[in-house]
């Protein structure tokens, strides 16, 4: 096992063990804001940005914890924004769908569908008007693929030929409606190639697989091949939105949760390293500790901070 699977394990570890920390203490109140987690969905998150470097700039939307865990965000920053404290990421005024963390790489996230997509290309394309080598990355969902706005966004990517990526994680369902019901039967990385990107399909929960597609994409558009899509199939096994389930509303059917708990990212990464990588019983149980510890100290930051002054009159939202 190398370094980096070491890494790649932990930080999907320390995605599922805060999330988990959030849903368990969301019924406190200390959060006062909609939460959309990504428990199931780990392995896209970090496999993408395993891919990256200092330099590149990540966009999310409104299920963006993970990316920016990933992306090396600070874990009590996260959970401070969404206790609206000062020291949270985004100054406690943005909470869980409005992260911002520049000096992470991390741009900005928000709650309208397809919104980060086009700012993904206009960083893309004012990298390359600098001549700089660094590439934009968009997360975005399969209902997020119905927007617009993502199709322009891909033509003028291809037409200038501008290093970014789009990474849509396809978990199947836009809240409660699955993909079936939205969309025709076909292929997203076609379209995508119809709009004359280079695209490729992955096991969105086989994080290995996921850093080997997201290499492929990242580098070549580094090197000036233009942009690329890469779908992620992958499996969200919480409610859209909020600490809970959504399996007892009977929506999605109950074979549906068995195969998403068989095809739990983490486990299959874990058999991966314990299997053909040789990695050492010991070592998950010296991550589970150390990821504990680190999710206790995000949350003990985030009580710490004090909330953040009241805007100045004539500023903000208050001027509206
Ligand atoms: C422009 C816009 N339309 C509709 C919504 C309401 N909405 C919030 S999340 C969501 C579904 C998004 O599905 P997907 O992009 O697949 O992301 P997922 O929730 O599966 O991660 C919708 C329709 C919105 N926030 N913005």
């Amino acid at each position: 096992m190398t370094a980096d699977d070491r890494a790649l394990y932990r930080s999907m570890l320390l995605i599922r063990r805060l999330e988990e920390a959030l849903a368990r203490r969301y019924p406190e109140q200390e959060m006062r804001c909609p939460m959309h987690l990504c428990i199931g969905q780990e392995a896209c998150a970090v496999g993408v940005c395993s891919a990256l470097r200092p330099g590149d700039r990540v966009f999310g939307a409104h299920r963006a914890h993970g990316h920016y865990l990933a992306l090396g965000g600070h874990p009590g920053r996260l959970v401070a924004e969404l206790y609206g404290r000062a020291s949270g990421c985004s100054g406690g005024r943005g909470g869980s769908m409005h992260l911002t963390d520049p000096a992470a790489g991390f741009v900005a996230s928000t709650p309208i569908v397809g919104g980060t997509v086009p700012l993904a290309v206009g960083v893309a394309l004012a990298e390359s008007m600098r001549g700089g080598h660094g590439v934009a990355v968009c997360f975005f969902g399969d209902g997020c693929f119905e927007e617009g706005v993502v199709h322009e966004s891909m033509n003028f990517a291809a037409l200038r030929r501008l290093p970014v990526l789009f990474a849509c994680e396809n978990n199947g369902w836009a809240v409660n409606t699955p993909l079936r019901e939205r969309q025709p039967e076909r292929r997203l990385a076609d379209v995508a190639r119809a709009h004359g990107l280079a695209a490729r399909e992955a096991d969105g929960n086989d994080v290995f697989g996921v850093r080997e597609a997201a290499r492929e994409l990242v580098d070549r558009a580094r090197a000036g091949g233009g942009p690329a899509f890469l779908e992620l199939r992958t499996t969200r096994l919480t409610e859209h939105c909020g600490p809970g389930s959504d399996e007892p509303l009977g929506l999605r059917p109950t074979s549906e949760f068995e195969a998403m708990r068989r095809n739990c990212p983490l486990a299959r990464a874990r058999a991966e390293l314990l299997g053909r990588r040789a990695a050492d019983p010991e070592f998950f149980e010296a991550v589970e500790e150390e990821v504990a510890a680190a999710v206790e100290e995000a949350f003990a930051f985030a009580e710490a901070s004090p909330v953040p002054p009241p805007e100045p009159p004539g500023t903000g939202l208050r001027a509206a």
